[in-house]
């Protein structure tokens, strides 16, 4: 009896376990099953690197074919890539950053037959206003296109444009290409159109809830793995008071640039909130974005690895290098940069992961 009551006790935990090693989809296609399992073991392995438009453009070039600023200094790809997507909603040829969208699209490829992994973002239009994702004059966006709203009907036609980009992220043999999916980012903050003081939280969980819901079951989108990014927050009940739900998100995540002396300590606090939130629903977590003053503060690589190295954080992604001076500097070494000798004691440590590191592992087996 006791031995019976024993095994029915491991059976019901191994099962437990496996559920919970599965990502939110219930049809989420075997890679991307697979690099869901696998997200969650390497983050407790070493902090995976990320890099926003890594592979188009960087500080003096733009599509030169297999460059990076990440590799002219290190000598390895990122682990990660950032690809972003706005203005794909108006069927344009290239993004808001002037990428071209199909050109995304073959990145997004060779990077997953390196086993590198993608990351989406969708600086998208204002579907009420017709301005930018910036454009805060209304507080009727959110309620305008989730069902009901007088902007619905536009709104399918963006998701729709969505749908058809990821769907068609597939190699020579039809695999479908697992992407990580960040809509509707940095919400804690109120310059997105979708932001705290221009939403309620009921509004914008059923936003995302809809289009979750949208792209599975309309458009049977099951590559996706979606990730939660606030910006900086300080309590765990302000990170989850617009969260969506468990069964909708993959990832946690939030967003924080340095702009001062208080970055570091900030930068610990979130990362120990959201590793101990994503440790007990079981999910991924980590730093979506961030960037420093890394012209000034050579020593940015390091100091961030220090604070970062007791957590299990899967990556870190720093922003985009600009190709024209205009806007932010660079948030990545690059050839001659002064941060190049910090960023390669921090490529060389155990504790990060590039993208030789993920290659041997094989993400998507
Ligand atoms: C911002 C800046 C903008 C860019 C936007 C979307 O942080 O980099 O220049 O258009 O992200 O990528």
């Amino acid at each position: 009896m006791k031995n019976l009551l024993l095994f029915s006790l491991v059976i019901f935990n191994l099962t437990v376990s496996a559920q919970k090693s599965q990502p939110s989809d219930p049809k989420a296609t075997r890679e991307t099953v697979n690099l869901y399992r696998n997200l969650l073991d390497l983050q407790k392995k070493g902090l995976m690197f990320g890099h926003q438009d890594d592979l188009a453009y960087g500080i003096g070039w733009v599509y030169e074919e297999g460059r990076s600023d990440v590799r002219d200094v290190a000598g390895d790809y990122p682990a990660v890539y950032g690809w972003e997507l706005g203005h794909l909603e108006l069927g344009d040829a290239y993004s808001l950053d002037s990428v071209h969208f199909h050109r995304i699209k073959e990145w997004i490829r060779q990077v997953y037959e390196r086993g590198g992994i993608n990351t989406i973002s969708w600086h998208l239009r204002n579907p009420l206003t017709g301005g930018t994702s910036w454009d805060t004059s209304s507080k009727e966006v959110v309620k305008s296109i989730i069902p009901g709203g007088e902007k619905h009907k536009l709104f399918i036609t963006y998701l729709d444009k969505m749908a058809e980009f990821l769907l068609d992220l597939k190699t020579d043999d039809g695999t479908h290409i697992p992407v990580l999916f960040r809509p509707y980012h940095e919400h804690t903050g109120s310059w997105f159109w979708w932001g705290k003081d221009l939403s309620t939280p009921e509004d914008y969980k059923t936003l995302w809830r809809f289009t979750v819901g949208y792209l599975q079951d309309e458009k049977n989108v099951h590559n996706v793995l979606y990730s939660y990014s606030t910006d900086r927050f300080s309590t765990v009940e302000a990170y989850l008071e617009r969260y969506p739900g468990d069964d909708i998100i993959d990832l946690l995540g939030f967003d924080l640039y340095d702009r001062g002396p208080d970055f570091l300590p900030t930068l610990k606090n979130c990362a120990k909130m959201v590793t101990d939130l994503a440790a007990d629903k079981a999910k991924v977590a980590a730093v979506t974005e961030s960037g420093g003053p890394v012209d000034k503060n050579h020593q940015w690589w390091t100091q961030v690895l220090e604070v970062l190295k007791p957590y299990d954080l899967s990556y870190l992604l720093v922003w985009r290098n600009p190709h024209s001076p205009a806007g932010h500097g660079a948030f990545a070494p690059y050839k001659g940069s002064p941060d190049s000798k910090n960023f390669i004691e921090f490529y060389n440590s155990p504790e990060t992961l590039f993208q030789n590191d993920i290659t041997k592992r094989n993400v998507y087996r």
